[in-house]
């Protein structure tokens, strides 16, 4: 890991603080990188002070000035030159995020897949940022909207995807002709600096190295401090609800923009016709991937109660040969959870199981003898409708299942949580799926079908609505809100015509 982290510029303290250029003095203040693999220190950041704060966003308002008269495929230029050198990396990148996160490598490889994909999307984006032509109504004028950047976009980010979040922010921020400031989670801040180091040292060379900016905190403040601060128009945190509505809150006051991605609560709906090797396939990802901390994790199965038993048994056979242990390893499946806190969050909620009227089938311990403290059994639990765990999101690989009569139970089931990320159906039945997708189906932000709710590809905009926040990032047309969009109104002829016919003379 030493050998990975020098190879990646992060020796002894790696400064917290990039502006213009890289800030190392100001607060002495240290952050302590832990592994949740074995609980061995990896590296240590100094955490950005206010002054320092202040340095890296005055700095990001004056290259903002700059960069967004670069035209737009030359930013894009730039951008396909990040994706290059993030692929000479993914290997070393990929095993960082696992150091730091415990996610296993094919996932920690697999979200620097994520930032590359994206990275090449927004090439191709720097020359389709399109806006629309209308017809006037009046006689020789011409209408059109067009899109210019919005300036400095903070981008706060949690630490199960400590890379590509980040990426699907300033990737697409940059080719709209924005500056990016990010604030990562003080749990993952080594992979932070490692990414945003190498997207500086790519800008550098266009002369452009403070359009990516960061800042590393250590709680809520510098989060805070950015969501207060009018230099910074829009403001993208991806995080729990709490965090999320702080942010809005403050975000608000000023008028400005919010894009937010919370918690999810998502569930896959079992019909009895579905493929049960798909069901099997794409819950044990969907719910044990990522020790279940992806927001898009399936947290609820709402089985039909035809084929309750069956889904129950084909999960706890297949739980039975999940591989837990060292992320790094090859063959393990399922690594720590991030911290105590997650564990200790697990516990509560299964000790709620019972009195709830739910059962434990499989699981549902924290494993004695591992390199750590953070290793936990994945759990299923058959549960009833109207248990109030099922309403949270416990941030850990616990699934519920509950079975439901029809389908249109299981999509009332479904949208009955405060939550709307991401949500499937399993079923060969088109008239299922139809409905499964209609206006009056899913309520979230994603619907799939025969697959889980996790492991969105980056083309699609990504997001949820209710508790979720609404916002939408990554592909399709999410670039519109790092832009703000001006309607154009030109006369080129000799006369002076109103809109609406009036006549004011
Ligand atoms: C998240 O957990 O915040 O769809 C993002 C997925 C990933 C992104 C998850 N591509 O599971």
């Amino acid at each position: 890991m030493r050998d990975i982290l020098s190879s990646l510029g992060l020796q002894g303290v790696s400064p917290g603080a990039f502006g213009k250029s890289v800030l190392s003095s100001g607060s002495s203040s240290e952050l302590a990188v832990k592994s949740p693999i074995n609980g061995e220190e990896i590296g240590r950041v100094r955490v950005a002070g206010g002054e320092e704060y202040e340095r890296v966003v005055s700095d990001s308002v004056e290259v903002f000035r700059e960069w967004r008269k670069v035209p737009a495929p030359e930013r894009g230029e730039v951008v396909r030159r990040i994706g290059l050198a993030l692929r000479d990396s993914k290997a070393k990148l990929g095993r960082l995020v696992s150091a730091e996160t415990g996610k296993i490598l094919a996932e920690g490889e697999g979200e620097v897949q994520e930032a590359i994909d994206i990275a090449d999307f927004a090439v191709g984006l720097s020359r389709q940022l399109y806006g629309l032509t209308m017809h006037s109504e009046r006689r020789n004028h011409r209408m059109y909207e067009q899109w210019h950047p919005l300036g400095v976009v903070g981008v706060i980010t949690a630490f199960n995807f400590p890379a590509a979040v980040w990426a699907w922010n300033s990737m697409i921020a940059a080719v709209c002709g924005n500056v990016t400031l990010w604030k990562p989670s003080e749990l993952a801040p080594l992979t932070a600096v490692a990414m945003n180091s190498i997207a500086r040292e790519v800008a550098k060379g266009y002369g452009f190295e403070g359009v990516f900016s960061l800042v590393v905190g250590n709680g809520p403040d510098l989060g805070q401090k950015i969501a207060a601060d009018r230099r910074v128009p829009v403001v993208s945190a991806t995080g729990s609800c709490r965090m999320g509505r702080a942010v809005a809150k403050t975000v608000g006051e000023r008028l400005g923009r919010t894009i937010l991605e919370l918690g999810g609560n998502n569930a896959t709906i079992v019909m009895p016709d579905a493929d049960m090797k798909l069901v099997t396939a794409g819950i044990l990802f969907g719910a044990v991937g990522t020790a279940g901390q992806r927001c898009t994790s399936i947290r609820r199965v709402l089985a039909h109660e035809s084929v309750c038993n069956e889904v129950v048994s084909s999960l706890v056979a297949a739980y039975k040969q999940v591989r837990i242990g060292n992320p790094l390893e090859k063959g393990t499946l399922m690594g720590p959870l991030i911290h105590s806190g997650a564990v200790d969050a697990y516990r509560a909620a299964i000790t709620r199981v019972p009195k709830e009227g739910g059962d434990i089938v499989y699981g549902g311990n924290v494993l004695p003898g591992m390199p750590s403290a953070l290793y936990v059994e994945p759990t299923i639990v058959r549960a009833k409708r109207g248990m109030p765990l099922l309403a949270e999101e416990t941030f850990a690989p616990i699934l519920y299942v509950v079975p439901v009569k029809d389908l249109a139970e299981a999509i009332e089931v479904n949208n009955e949580v405060p939550q709307g990320l991401s949500s499937s159906i399993f079923s060969r039945n088109m008239q299922n799926v139809e409905r499964f997708l209609s206006a009056s189906g899913s309520d979230c932000g994603i619907a799939n079908v025969n697959m889980g709710t996790s492991g969105a590809e980056i083309g699609g905009a990504f997001g949820g609505e209710k508790d979720t926040g609404g916002g939408r990032e990554s592909g399709s047309d999410s670039w519109r809100q790092y832009m703000r969009r001006q309607t154009c109104n030109i006369n080129y002829g000799d006369d002076m015509p109103l809109a609406q016919g009036v006549v004011f003379s």
